[in-house]
């Protein structure tokens, strides 16, 4: 029992003698570790008689507990006078200028896509989405586009490589087939905005090979011209937050409806800004029409029984008109400070009632 005392004081006095925290351990683990002077102590329990082991058993433990407490008592000093070493060493300048604190941006082609789904949500409106890979069925057949049509050609569209059944696929020119795939799976009444991606093999000034649409369709027993201009109208004055804003019709052309329509709205461009509403010049802003019979065939639908309208608009080319960005390709430059510029905050949700953008 005296080779235990003696031990006691040792590792107290080697504890007592670690200048920092590695040494500590260094000490902890040489007395309590595995191959520790205390652990060896006490694994020799087991060769004694019973009567002895109970005695050395509770002395070995008491010497033990005494060695953690008095590690546990080093530890904290060791730490306060690091911790004060620290204080004493490190200043904070305050003479720094602040770290700037920037946060994100919402891009104005998100602002203007969740825009639009507000207020045509607000309209009745069920957002509709589809992949951008589209087979020849979805994104032209459908669609009423003859075999030749010049969308056909590589010249104008992305085609993928053939598949093994000698099919090619496309990158939608359009989010039309969206407006087929609902058509083919759910009945009507149907009232969808199809926003999204659309690709197109074009690259200039007015361009990209990758660009936004936002298409609507109407389809029900009765739908007619008269619905689709009190829509577009309300869209219109709501989006750039005008209470009167005179539109046209004009004739125009597209495969999948009939009649056809091209929309203008009022604008001034006087002194080189543009307000919408106001002045004596035209701005064309959307294509739309009825749609044609054969794209109701096309999906299963009677056009006897039912009608409606469609309309496509280009994201980038309102968002460009109502937040003045006069450079359709800086939209995926991916710039930073274009970005920090033109972008909108985070938080500021666009709804009717709170204000479209702030
Ligand atoms: C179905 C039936 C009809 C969608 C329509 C337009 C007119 C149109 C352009 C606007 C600018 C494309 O982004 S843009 O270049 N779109 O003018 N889109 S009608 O008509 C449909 C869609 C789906 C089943």
């Amino acid at each position: 029992m005296e080779d235990l005392e003696t031990l006691r004081a040792e590792v107290v006095a080697a504890i007592a003698a670690a200048p920092d925290l590695a040494a500590l351990e260094e000490t902890r683990v040489a007395a309590l570790g595995k191959k520790g002077r205390v652990t060896a102590l006490m694994k020799s329990l087991g060769g004694m008689d019973p009567e002895t082991r109970k005695a050395a058993g509770q002395q070995m433990n008491r010497v033990k507990d005494a060695i953690v407490q008095t590690i546990e008592g080093r530890r904290a000093a060791l730490e306060a006078a690091e911790l004060e070493a620290r204080l004493g060493r490190e200043r904070v300048d305050v003479t720094l200028p602040a770290r700037p604190a920037r946060s994100g941006a919402v891009h104005p082609i998100s602002q203007t896509w969740d825009e639009v789904v507000a207020i045509f949500g607000q309209m009745g409106f069920a957002v509709a989405e589809g992949p951008d890979i589209e087979d020849d069925f979805h994104n032209f057949t459908a669609l009423n586009f003859p075999p030749g049509h010049p969308a056909r050609e590589m010249h104008d569209t992305f085609f993928l490589p053939e598949r093994a059944d000698g099919t090619r696929h496309v990158l939608r020119t359009h989010t039309s087939p969206v407006q087929v795939r609902t058509m083919l799976n759910q009945a009507p009444p149907i009232r969808i905005l199809a926003p999204g991606r659309t690709y197109r093999s074009d690259s200039d000034m007015t361009h990209t090979p990758m660009f936004h649409q936002f298409e609507g369709l109407v389809l029900d027993q009765t739908t007619h011209m008269g619905h689709l201009k009190g829509c577009l109208q309300e869209f219109v004055q709501a989006y750039f937050e005008v209470d009167d804003v005179p539109m046209r019709f004009r004739p125009s052309f597209f495969p999948f409806t009939e009649p056809s329509a091209e929309v203008d709205i009022r604008c001034s461009r006087k002194g080189g800004e543009l307000r919408i509403g106001v002045g004596d010049d035209w701005l064309e802003i959307l294509g739309c029409g009825m749609v044609h019979p054969n794209v109701l065939r096309a999906c299963g639908l009677d056009p006897e029984e039912v009608q409606g309208f469609a309309f496509g608009v280009g994201l980038e080319r309102i968002a460009m008109l109502k937040y003045g960005i006069p450079d359709l390709r800086t939209f995926f430059d991916s710039d930073l400070r274009w970005l920090r510029h033109y972008g909108f905050a985070a938080l500021d949700v666009p709804t009717l009632h709170g204000g479209l953008a702030r």
